[in-house]
Protein backbone atom coordinates (compact mmCIF):
# COMPACT_ATOMS: atom_id res chain seq x y z
CA UNK A 1 0.00 0.00 0.00
CA UNK A 2 1.30 3.37 -1.16
CA UNK A 3 1.34 5.86 1.51
CA UNK A 4 2.05 9.57 0.92
CA UNK A 5 4.72 11.10 3.39
CA UNK A 6 2.81 13.51 4.64
CA UNK A 7 0.33 11.06 6.18
CA UNK A 8 3.20 8.82 7.78
CA UNK A 9 4.55 11.91 9.54
CA UNK A 10 0.84 12.70 10.60
CA UNK A 11 0.55 8.80 12.10
CA UNK A 12 3.50 8.94 13.53
CA UNK A 13 2.79 12.47 15.42
CA UNK A 14 -0.55 10.79 16.59
CA UNK A 15 0.99 7.42 17.68
CA UNK A 16 3.77 9.35 18.84
CA UNK A 17 1.35 12.02 21.18
CA UNK A 18 -0.21 8.34 22.25
CA UNK A 19 3.21 7.00 23.83
CA UNK A 20 4.31 10.17 25.19
CA UNK A 21 0.95 10.20 27.05
CA UNK A 22 1.04 6.59 28.14
CA UNK A 23 4.55 7.04 29.65
CA UNK A 24 3.56 10.21 31.36
CA UNK A 25 0.84 8.67 33.10
CA UNK A 26 2.42 4.99 33.70
CA UNK A 27 5.15 7.37 35.14
CA UNK A 28 2.94 9.35 37.71
CA UNK A 29 0.47 6.11 38.56
CA UNK A 30 3.51 3.80 38.91
CA UNK A 31 6.47 5.51 39.97
CA UNK A 32 4.97 8.48 41.30
CA UNK A 33 2.68 6.86 43.29
CA UNK A 34 -0.14 9.70 41.76
CA UNK A 35 -3.75 7.60 42.69
CA UNK A 36 -6.71 8.94 43.27
CA UNK A 37 -8.82 8.61 46.62
CA UNK A 38 -11.40 5.87 47.80
CA UNK A 39 -14.12 7.66 48.45
CA UNK A 40 -16.22 4.05 48.08
CA UNK A 41 -17.71 4.09 51.75
CA UNK A 42 -20.26 6.58 52.42
CA UNK A 43 -21.54 8.71 55.49
CA UNK A 44 -23.75 10.81 56.89
CA UNK A 45 -22.34 14.64 56.82
CA UNK A 46 -24.76 16.11 59.41
CA UNK A 47 -23.39 13.26 61.93
CA UNK A 48 -19.90 12.50 60.87
CA UNK A 49 -19.27 11.57 64.87
CA UNK A 50 -21.56 8.21 64.26
CA UNK A 51 -18.67 7.05 62.05
CA UNK A 52 -15.93 5.65 64.76
CA UNK A 53 -12.80 7.16 62.65
CA UNK A 54 -14.46 10.53 63.27
CA UNK A 55 -15.27 10.95 66.43
CA UNK A 56 -13.38 13.58 68.51
CA UNK A 57 -10.90 11.71 70.08
CA UNK A 58 -9.93 9.72 66.92
CA UNK A 59 -9.12 12.65 65.19
CA UNK A 60 -5.79 13.58 64.08
CA UNK A 61 -2.52 11.30 64.22
CA UNK A 62 -2.69 7.85 65.45
CA UNK A 63 -0.23 4.50 65.72
CA UNK A 64 -1.58 1.55 64.53
CA UNK A 65 1.70 -0.45 64.52
CA UNK A 66 5.49 0.24 63.97
CA UNK A 67 5.44 2.16 60.82
CA UNK A 68 1.87 2.59 60.57
CA UNK A 69 -0.05 5.30 61.10
CA UNK A 70 -3.64 6.60 60.55
CA UNK A 71 -4.49 10.15 60.47
CA UNK A 72 -8.59 10.89 60.67
CA UNK A 73 -9.32 14.34 59.79
CA UNK A 74 -13.03 16.12 59.12
CA UNK A 75 -12.66 19.41 56.86
CA UNK A 76 -15.39 21.81 57.55
CA UNK A 77 -15.47 25.50 56.05
CA UNK A 78 -12.42 26.83 57.06
CA UNK A 79 -10.63 24.50 59.00
CA UNK A 80 -8.96 21.11 58.94
CA UNK A 81 -10.03 19.32 62.23
CA UNK A 82 -6.92 17.00 63.45
CA UNK A 83 -8.67 17.29 67.22
CA UNK A 84 -7.09 18.38 70.70
CA UNK A 85 -4.11 17.24 72.07
CA UNK A 86 -3.02 16.44 75.77
CA UNK A 87 -3.57 20.07 77.23
CA UNK A 88 -6.88 20.56 74.94
CA UNK A 89 -5.09 22.77 72.39
CA UNK A 90 -6.39 22.83 68.77
CA UNK A 91 -3.74 20.24 66.31
CA UNK A 92 -2.16 22.27 64.01
CA UNK A 93 0.49 20.65 63.15
CA UNK A 94 1.38 16.49 62.70
CA UNK A 95 4.54 15.15 63.29
CA UNK A 96 5.58 11.68 61.17
CA UNK A 97 8.75 9.89 60.96
CA UNK A 98 10.33 9.32 57.81
CA UNK A 99 9.54 5.91 55.83
CA UNK A 100 5.76 5.43 57.69
CA UNK A 101 2.82 4.46 55.95
CA UNK A 102 0.25 6.47 56.47
CA UNK A 103 -3.42 5.86 55.76
CA UNK A 104 -4.96 9.43 55.47
CA UNK A 105 -8.98 8.98 56.05
CA UNK A 106 -11.01 12.37 55.52
CA UNK A 107 -14.88 13.25 55.26
CA UNK A 108 -16.39 16.78 54.96
CA UNK A 109 -19.50 18.30 57.25
CA UNK A 110 -20.04 20.77 54.66
CA UNK A 111 -18.93 21.79 51.14
CA UNK A 112 -16.29 19.96 49.07
CA UNK A 113 -13.02 20.24 49.84
CA UNK A 114 -9.70 19.61 49.26
CA UNK A 115 -7.27 17.72 50.55
CA UNK A 116 -3.69 18.39 48.99
CA UNK A 117 0.22 17.86 51.24
CA UNK A 118 1.91 20.14 48.79
CA UNK A 119 5.10 18.61 47.09
CA UNK A 120 3.81 14.87 47.95
CA UNK A 121 1.28 12.46 45.90
CA UNK A 122 -1.31 13.15 48.55
CA UNK A 123 -4.11 14.62 46.48
CA UNK A 124 -7.46 14.00 47.59
CA UNK A 125 -11.41 15.63 46.82
CA UNK A 126 -13.26 15.43 49.82
CA UNK A 127 -17.03 15.38 49.26
CA UNK A 128 -19.93 15.52 51.53
CA UNK A 129 -21.48 12.25 52.26
CA UNK A 130 -18.17 10.35 51.27
CA UNK A 131 -15.22 9.35 53.24
CA UNK A 132 -11.84 9.55 51.23
CA UNK A 133 -9.22 7.03 52.06
CA UNK A 134 -5.53 7.19 50.63
CA UNK A 135 -2.51 5.61 52.05
CA UNK A 136 1.10 6.11 50.89
CA UNK A 137 4.66 6.32 52.56
CA UNK A 138 6.58 9.49 54.13
CA UNK A 139 9.62 9.22 52.64
CA UNK A 140 11.23 12.90 52.17
CA UNK A 141 11.42 14.15 55.49
CA UNK A 142 10.40 17.70 55.70
CA UNK A 143 7.61 20.11 56.66
CA UNK A 144 4.66 20.05 54.44
CA UNK A 145 1.43 22.55 54.11
CA UNK A 146 -1.27 20.32 53.61
CA UNK A 147 -3.79 22.60 52.41
CA UNK A 148 -7.39 23.13 50.41
CA UNK A 149 -7.43 23.25 46.93
CA UNK A 150 -11.04 22.97 46.17
CA UNK A 151 -12.26 27.17 46.47
CA UNK A 152 -14.98 26.29 49.39
CA UNK A 153 -15.58 30.41 50.31
CA UNK A 154 -14.36 33.38 51.87
CA UNK A 155 -11.88 31.26 54.31
CA UNK A 156 -10.21 28.87 51.31
CA UNK A 157 -7.17 30.81 51.66
CA UNK A 158 -7.24 30.20 55.78
CA UNK A 159 -7.90 26.39 55.57
CA UNK A 160 -4.18 24.64 56.01
CA UNK A 161 -2.04 22.75 58.70
CA UNK A 162 1.02 21.28 58.34
CA UNK A 163 2.74 17.61 58.16
CA UNK A 164 6.30 17.20 59.46
CA UNK A 165 8.08 13.90 58.04
CA UNK A 166 10.79 13.89 60.88
CA UNK A 167 14.08 11.54 60.47
CU1 LIG B 1 -11.08 25.48 50.23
Amino acid sequence: MHMHKFEKIWLLLGVGTLVIFLVVLGYGGFYMGTHPQSHAETIDPQNVEAYEAFKKENLGLTKVDEDRYIVNVVASSFNYDLGVDEEGNTVRHIRIPKGATVLYQVTTKDVVHGFNIAGTNVNMMVQPGHISKMETKMNQPGVYTLLCNEYCGVGHHMMHVTVEVYE
